[in-house]
């Protein structure tokens, strides 16, 4: 490691003094114009985690939902997953470090972790559409070349897109090709082959409006159109030659106010869904023909998946168990529906992908969604042997099922694994400031149906408050109690209190 040249390069990338950041649910998210030196560390921290572990690192430039202004970074480690919790604390260290304190920190780090300095290293980057974006990942490549790594900068893709191209590199091709095209061929063969056993016939032609949020989803699926163009017919609105990336549109927007999005015109029964900023969560939605705005969000999507999934295990005849993973902010009724009705464990973790992820991969098949929109479903390794098998060995009707089950095996982009207020119980319970538990708890009891809670955004600096109850007005009212509550006793700002729904 060439300590002297690191101080040098660094020196371009000063940090601003005094600024403290920390390695978030999703990384470093702020204001695109303190990140530089950010990202020039995270170049320097991936090229030591590419050392260490002996394999390809991803590093993504997005900042997701956030406004155009921001921008952020995360890593991710080699089977396309989140950075793991050792080095998150890593990456907060040498972000935080002041200039001189630099090369005593990468030592540092060398040394807990392990890493052979002699080892190469192979970083491969992405961004999203955020004007800042380009010049901040230029940054991530001279941390990158400091340390001697060596990379591919793949340019504009989804976070998605760039978990996929890090799975492939480190399993020798074997998930799939690590280019753009060898992800929409994999995705949209799967997808064709799926709708082709589903559809009866007479519904093959299959439409569909999304809006992009003016994002990087609108360059990919514009090109990923084109791959599955028999089976589906997709229209894209706000591709962000007019608006302004997230602003009143994409799946925030969608979920929060729940209505459509601007620029996008729906009509009765028209399917429509809508992405974030990176691409990275979706949500549907369409209008009754009432004229009546029906959204499907994570939870929901979350009950159709497994619906559909228990009814082919039930078909192939195989026991294979089955898992659905919720944040706190799951409404409780999509809880109840699948624990009740459909008799499926639920299981709650903390917001953020990484720990439903993790969950999940306790079961053969484990589903999890966050109410926003993110999601997937992941099959055990055992599970998808099992399940390919029986694909080619059952009869008829079994095997129809287990050919649609691989089907969607190969359809999920899975990916393997591994304050003020302080929260237990996955953020269901506020541990402090004292007393603010017990004012939540009062408040809950004077509405039907009702749940509410606060948790520290790992995003933002700000406390979230959630309340759902029988109807709006008293998931409003709640809300507004307990946010009174959060403002006496420590000082937040809320999201739209949600109704239980009823139609789940
Ligand atoms: C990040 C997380 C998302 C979570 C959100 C919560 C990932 C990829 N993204 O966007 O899962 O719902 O943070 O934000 O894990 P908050 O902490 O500001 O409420
Ligand atoms: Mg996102």
């Amino acid at each position: 490691m060439d300590l002297d040249s690191i101080t040098k390069h660094s020196a371009l990338h000063a940090k601003p003094s005094g600024l403290i950041l920390q390695y978030g649910t999703a990384g470093f998210r702020m204001k695109a114009e303190h990140l530089d030196h950010v990202m020039f560390r995270m170049g320097l921290l991936a090229v030591l985690r590419s050392k260490q572990t002996k394999s390809t690192i991803g590093v993504m430039v997005t900042a997701s939902h956030n406004p155009e202004e921001d921008n952020g970074v995360k890593l991710v480690d080699p089977l396309g997953e989140m950075l793991a919790p050792s080095w998150e604390e890593h990456a907060t260290c040498l972000a935080n470090a002041e200039e001189q304190n630099m090369q005593k920190v990468l030592m540092n780090i060398c040394e807990k972790a392990a890493v052979d300095l002699q080892q190469a290293a192979f970083i491969v980057i992405g961004r999203d559409t955020r004007s800042s974006s380009e010049k901040l990942a230029q940054s991530v490549i001279d941390g990158i070349t400091v340390l001697g790594g060596q990379f591919h900068d793949y340019g504009l893709l989804t976070t998605p897109q760039l978990h996929y191209m890090v799975y492939c590199r480190n399993t020798n091709g074997q998930y799939g090709k690590a280019t753009v095209e060898g992800y929409y061929q994999k995705l949209s063969q799967a997808f064709v082959e799926l709708t082709k056993q589903a559809f009866c016939s007479g519904d093959e032609s299959q439409s569909l409006k999304v809006d992009c949020a003016n994002g990087i989803g609108a360059l990919q699926l514009r090109e990923m159109r084109g791959y599955f163009s028999q089976g589906l017919s997709v229209q894209l609105f706000n591709v962000g030659t007019e608006g302004k990336l997230n602003h009143l549109c994409g799946a925030d927007f969608v979920k929060s106010h729940q209505k459509p999005p601007q620029g996008m015109e729906m009509k009765s029964n028209e399917r429509c869904c809508s992405f974030d900023g990176d691409a990275d969560r979706i949500v549907y939605y369409y209008r009754d023909a009432d004229g009546h705005f029906h959204l499907i969000d994570g939870d929901k999507i979350a009950t159709l998946i497994s619906s559909f999934l228990k009814e082919l295990l039930l078909e192939i005849g195989e026991n294979l168990n089955l898992g659905v993973v919720q944040t706190a902010y799951a409404n409780g009724s999509s809880t109840r529906y699948l624990e009740e009705v459909m008799k499926v464990p639920v299981y709650c973790t903390k917001t953020g992908v990484k720990h439903l992820h993790h969950k999940a991969q306790e079961f053969d098949i484990g589903v999890y969604f966050e109410a926003n929109g993110h999601g997937t479903v992941l099959f055990s390794k055992a599970a998808e042997m099992k399940i390919k098998q029986l694909a080619k060995e059952l009869e008829d009707k079994k095997r129809k099922a287990a050919k649609m089950l691989a089907n969607i095996i190969d359809l999920f982009n899975q990916v393997a694994d591994r304050q003020v207020i302080c929260t237990t119980d996955a953020e269901r319970q506020a541990v402090t400031p004292p007393g603010l538990q017990e004012a939540i708890n009062d408040l809950v009891k004077k509405y039907k149906l009702s749940r509410a809670f606060v948790r520290p955004s790992g995003t933002e600096d700000v406390v979230r408050v959630y309340a759902e109850a029988d109807s709006q007005e008293s998931a409003d009212s709640l809300a507004h109690e307990v946010s009174c509550a959060v403002y006496q006793l420590a000082g937040g700002v809320g999201e739209k209190p949600q109704p239980v729904s009823e139609d789940i």
